[in-house]
């Protein structure tokens, strides 16, 4: 009795994986679910020695030159391709494993059983995998969870029912077909097979794509012209000025703040034995604890917005809150920088670390070790009991739990910069609509329409909102808590009832417009105009 050989297995993988990848980017794009590949990529990129993750983004960036293609634009479609294409040749060789695993039963293969056990010993380690990595989801653990463990299951049942379809077909007796009609049947088999598994992907992901503008919460727009720069002028704030209901509180709640860090739990430090050292070239080695940092020290504070660099145009991955720390250029001065020193080694208790150089922290007081956030000590989830801040930079340059800072020579990359992410990650100014305040029409029949602006230290000059195919109309701005935190907008629009799209656009403090290249978070921070469609 003839059965699938491993080709066919590897074959099959490909088919059926394809549309899994489908399915998930339509959870992805209409819920917020996880997108299993990109995961799978994100933890390669981890695990993998910076070295070759760097060898690998460099080969890709050849690739793209030599295809004569603008890498700036499609390095980060290039490297959504290639995890899907991991994704598929994973897909290629589980199936001609598994086909020869199967091939060597005596019994006939019970479909359920086998697809479930195959989707278990699959779907766990992938769960994991992305618990540990993913940073777009939505949704919550449970649902994820559930997600990604159902269509693994789901995956690798199909897997051994077209196993039992094409072993059905090779066990036909001989007597009543020839045997170019058993080849003519799989043949046949293998292109319904096709023909699903590519109706379903193109099906899926087709439909993905046209809702996707549809999610609630907005998106990005595509097709808005860039604004030209404004002369630069101080920006008119009103003090107290009423937000629109439904935007965003101006300071955020500690346990509201996200969080994003390499560690599915936070490193538990304990305060009493923790000190930092301050090592390298240096002419002073410091040993300081906690108590050291806040009395031997003058406290600095300051109110500061902190966004992750994987923060979507309207993602949650940004918060503000009160800051309270050390100078960093206090400590620098009290532990004597050799003239060979030229940057500074931060090491976290999670194995992150990042490389901050002295010529920075000589020129900005602001940078700061921080024990305190919302004047208490921090959480252990926000990096209890130090981190860094520096103005306008997103969170992957700030370490938080730190252990060990050491005075070196040489610029290294830091743990994000050696996998692939931008080396200064500047924050780019960005907008978002909260809300669409139809709730507080007035007796003029205007209705508020609120969000935030922010544009790290450049802070916010303006912003202005277009309804629909409308002129951009000035919005009013609150006065910031900081010259480092966002800025609440409102502005009050004409109503008229019916669906429409709503957009906003800020400036930033020297006066030049956001962004409104649709750009990914990966590798220098997400851009483009926020976009929200309501109908009203
Ligand atoms: N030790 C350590 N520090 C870290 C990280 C990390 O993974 N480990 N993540 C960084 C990133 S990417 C961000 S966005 C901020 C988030 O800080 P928060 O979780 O307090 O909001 O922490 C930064 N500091
Ligand atoms: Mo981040």
């Amino acid at each position: 009795m003839k059965k699938p050989g491993a080709w066919i297995g590897a074959l099959i993988g490909i088919l059926v994986t394809a549309p899994l990848v489908a399915l998930y980017y339509v959870g992805d794009r209409l819920l917020g679910l996880p997108f299993v590949p990109f995961d799978l990529f994100d933890w390669l990129a981890r695990v993998l020695p910076g070295g070759i993750v760097t060898f690998g983004i460099d080969m890709l960036v050849r690739i793209l030159l030599a295809f004569d293609l603008d890498v700036a634009q499609t390095a980060k479609s290039a490297e959504h391709i290639l995890a899907i294409g991991l994704m598929l040749i994973s897909g290629a060789l589980i199936g001609a494993l598994v086909f020869a695993l199967w091939n060597r039963r005596e019994t006939k293969l019970d479909v359920r059983s086998s697809g479930r056990t195959l989707g278990l010993i699959t779907g766990i380690p992938v769960l994991l995998i992305s618990i540990s990595v993913n940073r777009t989801a939505t949704t919550d653990g449970l649902t994820s969870a559930v997600w990604i463990i159902a269509m693994f299951v789901g995956w690798a049942i199909a897997f051994a029912y077209v196993y039992e379809r094409l072993s059905d077909e090779d066990a036909m007796p001989s007597t009543t077909a020839s045997a170019s009609l058993q080849r003519m049947n799989r043949r046949e088999f293998l292109i319904r097979l096709g023909a699903a598994t590519a109706a379903i992907t193109v099906v899926g992901a087709g439909l993905a794509l046209a809702l996707q503008s549809r999610v609630r919460g907005g998106g990005v727009a595509r097709d808005v012209p860039q604004a030209d720069p404004i002369a630069p002028a101080a920006p008119e704030t009103i003090a107290d000025l009423e937000p629109a209901r439904g935007t965003r509180a101006e300071y955020t709640p500690v346990d509201e703040h996200y969080r994003i860090d390499i560690n599915t739990r936070a490193p538990f430090i304990e305060g009493e034995t923790w000190a930092l050292s301050i090592s390298g070239l240096v002419g002073r080695t410091l040993r300081l604890t906690l108590d050291d940092l806040r009395q031997r020290y003058e406290p600095m504070h300051q109110t500061a917005t902190l966004s992750c660099i994987s923060n979507f145009v309207g993602g949650d991955l940004i918060g503000t809150t009160r800051w309270t720390g050390v100078s960093l250029q206090s400590i620098m001065a009290d532990a004597q920088v050799d003239s060979r020193g030229k940057y500074l080694f931060i090491t976290s208790a999670d194995g992150f670390y990042e490389v901050l150089g002295l010529d920075q922290i000589n020129a900005d007081e602001r940078i700061m070790l921080t024990y305190a956030w919302d004047d208490k000590p921090l959480t252990a989830a926000h990096g209890f009991p130090l981190r860094v801040f520096i103005p306008d930079r997103y969170g992957m340059k700030q370490p938080k739990w730190i252990v060990d800072m050491r005075v070196v020579e040489n610029w290294e990359p830091g743990y994000w910069v050696a996998r692939g992410w931008d080396r200064e990650a500047i924050v780019k100014p960005t907008s978002v609509i909260d809300t669409v305040a139809v709730d507080m029409i007035d007796a003029n029949n205007r209705v508020p329409i609120g969000g935030i602006a922010y544009a790290g230290e450049r802070g916010i000059m303006k912003v202005e909102v277009r309804v629909d195919e409308g002129e951009w109309q000035p919005a009013q701005l609150r006065t910031p808590l900081s010259d480092l935190t966002w800025v609440l907008w409102r502005y009050d629009w004409p109503f008229e009832s019916g669906t429409h799209t709503f957009y906003v656009r800020c400036f930033d403090g020297d006066g030049n417009p956001q962004s409104t290249d649709v750009a990914d978070p990966r590798p220098d921070g997400a851009s483009g105009i926020f976009m929200v469609t309501e109908r009203l």
